[in-house]
């Protein structure tokens, strides 16, 4: 960025390592090498509005020094652009020394953003990032998602009325798909076996999920294979929640990272944090799209939420045959 006119260009990653590589600027975990150089093109892309050039994602590269002549504002720049490749930023090449990566931006498009410019979430589908989903129902979409109590891996997938568990290192499915019925033999009884609309794990607990549907919900034992309270109303049960909307049923679900108190519940294209042990809201209803950056199916809402297995800040979001990962 250059003081005093913070601007926010927008680049493309497409490269892996070099995506792996802005998102450890980010974290602060690369502290050398955190500008952001490479050859421009004169040509607007809808992933960088406001500028009428932008950065070629084949030639981005994080520096901490670069020479004199190639460093421009991104706004000198706009303003100089018929001369630019020539004397001014000869070669196309630009290496704004004021330039911090700000944030990662969703899109379709995967993209980087920075303040002079940053890096971009890559939406991809479960297909493809997912692979050992298929051929099963679930690579087209989710209905719930959450960690298998006492695994560092595995998630447990829902769909309808059947289920999943997926070794997310591996990708592969290490049980089902089987029915609810069949595989969660507590459910017998309840509506809960015709499918589920959010699950997740129980603060503080190892061994206990929240299956959520409808205005109603339960705790489920997974080792005991038992309902250890419910099925009762969102309204009963999460007293906190009253007078929101939430207590008519919500999409998703997921532990906070950094809380371990804390839910995350979503519900259309909002999200609150829930504290359980006090029964309380402590932030939200907020919008996604405005917390987490996220675009494109995920701005009107989430099918469910998970942390991601083995990390400790990052959630994915699931939207029909799409997922993200945001942090
Ligand atoms: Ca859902």
């Amino acid at each position: 960025m250059y003081p005093p006119s913070p601007e926010e260009f927008v680049f493309k990653l497409t490269d892996d390592a070099k995506i792996e590589e802005a998102r450890k600027i980010l974290r602060g975990e690369q502290t050398d090498k955190t500008h952001v150089m490479g050859r421009i093109r004169k040509q607007a892309v809808p992933y960088n509005p406001g500028w009428s050039y932008h950065l070629d994602p084949d030639t981005i590269q994080f520096f901490e020094m670069a020479i004199e002549v190639c460093d421009a504002s991104i706004r000198y720049t706009e303003e100089h652009l018929d001369e630019a490749c020539g004397a001014f930023l000869p070669g196309c090449f630009w290496c704004p020394w004021g330039s911090t990566l700000r944030r990662e931006v969703n899109g379709p498009t995967a993209t980087a953003t920075t303040s002079t410019a940053p890096a971009a979430l890559q939406t991809k589908s479960l297909a493809i990032g997912w692979p050992g989903l298929k051929g099963s129902t679930f690579a087209s979409g989710i209905d719930a998602v959450c960690g298998v109590p006492d695994s560092a891996t595995d998630l447990y997938l829902f769909k309808g009325d059947q289920y999943l568990r997926y070794h997310v290192g591996n990708e592969k499915i290490t049980s089902g798909p089987k029915s609810l019925a069949d595989g969660w033999p507590g459910l017998k009884g309840t509506t809960f076996t015709s499918g589920i609309d959010a699950a997740c794990g129980v603060p503080d607990n190892s061994t206990d999920l929240y299956l959520f549907k409808g205005d109603q919900y339960l705790r489920y034992h997974v080792g005991n294979e038992k309902i250890t309270s419910g099925p009762k109303s969102l309204a009963d049960g999460w007293p906190g929640l009253k007078g929101t909307t939430f207590t008519s049923g919500i999409s998703a679900a997921c532990s906070v990272p950094s809380e371990p108190t804390n839910l995350y519940l979503f519900k259309g294209d909002k999200y609150l944090s829930y504290r359980v042990p006090d029964e309380k809201i402590v932030s939200g209803p907020k919008s996604l799209a405005e917390v987490w950056g996220v675009d494109g199916v995920f701005s009107g809402g989430v099918d469910d939420a998970c942390r991601v297995p083995g990390n400790a800040g990052d959630l994915y979001f699931f939207k029909s045959d799409q997922y993200v990962r945001v942090r």
